[in-house]
């Protein structure tokens, strides 16, 4: 009896087998030259993004607003290097946690030094911070005092509608009656400047530039005059932003869901990923204000002025009612001194890849 012959397809098995190694090595060839001729993508973030933040990709884009050249204007052309910024403001939640961990004291619950305030009678000398008044007890009054201002041709909103409420801090929004109990997702508020960056050293991020904080709010859109692009707030009943309906400052309709702050996060992201970017609380930035420095400023990651009094703000506010401040609109800016704060203020960090940015330039703070 002979011995079976090998199935024909055991005589080609070494041939299959080359022929498959050739094949995988032409594959993984091609596939090496495709990687290496690829452009990188010059949107992606350089690392890993940090937890709660969002890339913000560098470029040039149109910052200012030539509408309202009394601070806002000239328009100009600025680049700036991408950077990571907070998706939100910085929450309760999250301001609660850097107090812990360091003891911090914000200026609002500082109690004023008498050295620091020479004449001043010494009951006067407590812990405050501003609170707008009108919402509630004060809403007769403070329409009577609207009408007495129009009359008087004055439109713009005046210190009249605040008022400086003793104990008043990020712990009690509305007073010393107020806490923050279940408002750990709203935008911790009654914060200044100091409070801020102290924040953003602990956390090891900082606070925006100017331009770097307007680059964000656009979202990618070129001169949109929102940061949602070019459809006003209820139009077909859509809101986009924490802003005022109805008649400032003392009849609020909250057609927006919304008569005072809300939680982070309860309107539409913009193009970027960012929440809030208008309206709800106030951002401060990380620049000194010169009303003249669009005029001046360098194209290419501007850090503001070398010094002043008071420091960039942006954004706008739930306080933001069409008729009296249009400060939600991307392109507008405000500011405030180092140490104030008021019930509508708050902030939030960003962050630049090693080596990158502001700072590498080391003019950041
Ligand atoms: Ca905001």
């Amino acid at each position: 009896m002979s011995r079976p012959s090998p199935a024909p397809e055991s005589r080609s098995r070494p041939a299959l087998w080359l022929a498959a190694v050739a094949g995988a090595l032409a594959i993984a060839g091609l596939a090496f030259v495709y990687l290496q001729s690829k452009p990188a993508d010059p949107n992606a973030p350089p690392g890993p993004t940090p937890e709660g933040m969002v890339w913000i990709p560098g470029g040039s884009f149109t910052m200012g607003y030539d509408a309202s050249p009394d601070r806002d204007a000239p328009t100009h052309t600025v680049e700036v290097d991408g950077f990571w910024m907070d998706a939100t403001e910085v929450t309760n939640a999250q301001f609660r946690q850097f107090v812990e961990a360091t003891g911090y004291v914000t200026t609002a619950e500082r109690k004023p030094r008498a050295e620091d305030f020479p004449g001043a009678n010494p009951a006067d000398l407590v812990p405050f911070s501003a609170v707008f008044r009108c919402f509630e007890c004060d809403a007769k009054e403070c329409d009577r005092l609207r009408t007495e201002k129009l009359n008087r041709n004055e439109p713009a909103p005046g210190p009249e509608w605040w008022a400086k409420s003793v104990g008043a801090s990020w712990r009690k929004p509305e007073g010393e009656v107020s806490s923050i109990d279940g408002k750990d997702q709203y935008p911790a508020v009654h914060i200044s400047w100091e409070d801020a960056a102290a924040y953003a050293k602990w956390a090891g991020k900082r606070l925006p530039t100017e331009a770097e904080w307007e680059r964000a709010a656009r979202g990618g859109l070129e001169r949109a005059q929102y940061a949602w692009g070019h459809d006003a707030q209820g139009k077909d009943g859509r809101y986009f932003a924490n802003t005022y309906q109805g008649r400032f400052p003392a009849t609020v309709e909250g057609r927006d869901g919304f008569k005072g702050l809300a939680p982070v996060k309860s309107f539409p992201a913009n193009g970027f990923g960012l929440y809030d970017m208008s309206g709800n609380a106030w951002e401060w930035c990380a620049d000194w204000y010169d009303r003249n420095y669009y005029g001046y400023a360098p194209k290419r990651n501007p850090t503001g002025p070398a010094n002043g009094e008071e420091r960039v703000r942006r954004g706008g506010s739930y306080l933001c009612a069409d008729e009296y401040c249009r400060r939600y609109l991307p392109g507008t800016r405000d500011k405030g001194a180092p140490e104030d704060s008021a019930c509508h203020t708050g902030f939030r960090c960003v962050k630049s890849p090693e080596g990158t940015g502001i700072a590498a330039g080391g003019t950041g703070p």
